[in-house]
Parts: C-alpha cells; sequence; structure tokens
C-alpha cells in the first residue's frame, strides 16, 4: 500500500511532518488552499496553504487558550465577536458562556461548510441559536460596522502571509473602535520561537494603543515550536489577577493555575521596556 506523508516546513531545514491513512480532501477556494487528511498519530489534521491549523488531537490547547483568558477575566460578557474561526473550534469555547449572542467572521465560506462535515468536535456549534456565522472579510467588517462587543477574538493564521493584515496596527486600531467599555480582546499572535522580531515589534504598538497589551504563552505541539504566543488587549482588564469568574467544566487544558502561568513570560520574551 503506497504511504502518503505531508509535511509543514517551519524553516527551510526544518518542520513536521505526518503519515496518513487517506487524504480526505484538497481543494482551491477563492482564498487558499485546503487539504484535510487522516492520520493514525492526530486524527484528522487540516491544512491551509500548507500550514497546520488544527488537528483533531491537540486543538484543545489552542482553542481553550486564545478563548478562555478573556473570556473568564471579563466580568459579564454578552455579545462575543470571532475574526476567522472558520473551524467552529473557537466558537465552541465561547459558547460554553452563558453569553448573548457570538458573531463569526470568516472570509472563506468553503472552511465552514468543509469543517462542518469533517470536524464535528470543533463545529459543533455552527447551529447553536447564540451564534451567528457571517461571511466577510474580518479587516473590512471591523471598519465598517457600528456593532459593539464586550470580547473579541481573533482566530487568523501566521502573521506571515495572507493573514498578515490581521497582525498589524490598523487592524488593531480598528478592533479596539468595536471594544464597549471594559472589553478585552485575544488574539493568537504566532510562534515566539520563529516571529519573536515580529512580537518585539508588535508589543511596542499595542502598548501605545491599549493600558493592558500583555503576551500569554500556551503549548500546541503542531505549531511551529510547540510553544505558542498568544496576546491579552484591554484598558481596564488586567488578566494578571486571574479568573473572575468560575472555569467552565470539562475543559481539557485551561483552568485557573494555567491562567496565572500562561502571562509569566520567559526571559526572552519579556518586556525589557517600562512605560
Ligand atoms: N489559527 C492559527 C494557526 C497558526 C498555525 N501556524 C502554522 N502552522 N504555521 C488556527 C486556526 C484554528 N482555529
Amino acid at each position: 500500500m503506497k504511504t502518503i506523508e505531508f509535511r509543514e516546513f517551519h524553516t527551510p531545514a526544518s518542520g513536521i511532518f505526518f503519515r496518513a491513512k487517506r487524504l480526505l480532501l484538497s481543494e482551491k477556494t477563492p482564498f487558499q488552499k485546503m487539504e484535510i487528511y487522516e492520520t493514525a498519530s492526530h486524527g484528522r489534521v487540516l491544512l491551509l496553504d500548507g500550514l497546520v491549523q488544527t488537528t483533531e488531537k491537540d486543538e484543545f490547547f489552542y482553542h481553550e487558550m486564545l478563548v478562555h483568558p478573556a473570556m473568564t477575566s471579563h466580568p459579564r460578557p454578552r455579545d462575543v465577536l470571532i475574526i476567522g474561526g472558520g473551524d467552529g473550534g473557537a466558537l465552541r469555547e465561547v459558547l460554553r458562556y452563558p453569553i448573548r449572542s457570538s458573531l463569526l467572521v470568516e472570509i472563506d465560506a468553503r472552511v465552514i461548510e468543509v469543517c462542518r462535515k469533517y470536524f464535528p468536535g470543533l463545529a459543533t456549534s455552527f447551529g447553536n441559536k447564540r451564534a451567528e456565522i457571517l461571511v466577510d472579510d474580518g479587516s473590512r467588517f471591523i471598519r465598517e460596522t457600528d456593532l459593539r462587543f464586550d470580547v473579541v477574538l481573533v482566530d487568523s493564521s501566521d502573521p506571515v502571509g495572507p493573514s498578515a493584515v490581521l497582525h498589524q496596527k490598523a487592524f488593531y486600531v480598528a478592533l479596539k473602535r468595536c471594544l464597549r467599555p471594559g472589553g478585552i480582546i485575544a488574539a493568537q499572535a504566532g510562534a515566539p520561537l520563529f516571529h519573536l522580531e515580529h512580537l518585539r515589534k508588535k508589543r511596542l504598538f499595542l502598548k501605545m494603543l491599549f493600558s493592558f497589551a500583555l503576551y500569554y504563552l500556551g503549548p500546541v505541539p503542531t505549531y511551529p515550536g510547540g510553544l505558542w504566543c498568544y496576546v491579552f488587549l484591554s484598558d481596564q482588564v488586567d488578566p494578571r489577577k486571574g479568573p473572575r469568574k468560575n472555569v467552565p467544566r470539562k475543559l481539557k487544558y485551561y483552568n485557573a493555575d494555567v491562567h496565572h502561568g500562561a502571562f509569566a513570560l520567559p526571559e526572552f520574551l519579556k518586556d525589557r521596556r517600562r512605560r
């Protein structure tokens, strides 16, 4: 039997490889190349433009850490916006809270359709009545909308490539406009090991925009470097005080101790500049 192997290069000389049982889907959408493989080790794996976005085995590390630090730090999140996240994993975590509404704005309708079919464990929430889905360009949406949110989550791809706009200053200026007073943004920020210069520059402009602009970390075993960075942004809420409310039950990674630990930064990522 012919074995199928696929890989993602993290640098020209290193990366991650998988041996797949089957290629379930490979297609070019108007926005990107999308592939889904069935593997023995990680279940189903979704790649966009050759980058591993999620695997059934380790998606919880990422989705829980993107969503819960912001959601538990807000005293009463009612309306939540997700930019990107077409696989539904972040939405699933958001809907663990008694919120009033959530809106997911994904640019690529095919990601949503395909994940509904191939990642039922992620896409559980697409039918939920507290969840609205909009297929639109997230960066355009936040510039034009009149809606305001308590928590905004940015589930984008890497800071290099098509998602690059979702990592730039203009995007965060526009996002801030969409926050209610006391609101919180959490965004995925990339690989500390490979995107360190980008993280340093980003911190400079984020600190100008928000009273609290803090990186936090968590592992994602299948992402480049294995250690992943997120950013927490707010004018009023200091997440280092810890969760303000009960943490949802039955999570796999996040808890109150993890929350505190995640904001402890290693030497190479520490903010050396005082305000
Ligand atoms: N978004 C972040 C994916 C980044 C992965 N980068 C990489 N493999 N080079 C994930 C979307 C999951 N909802």
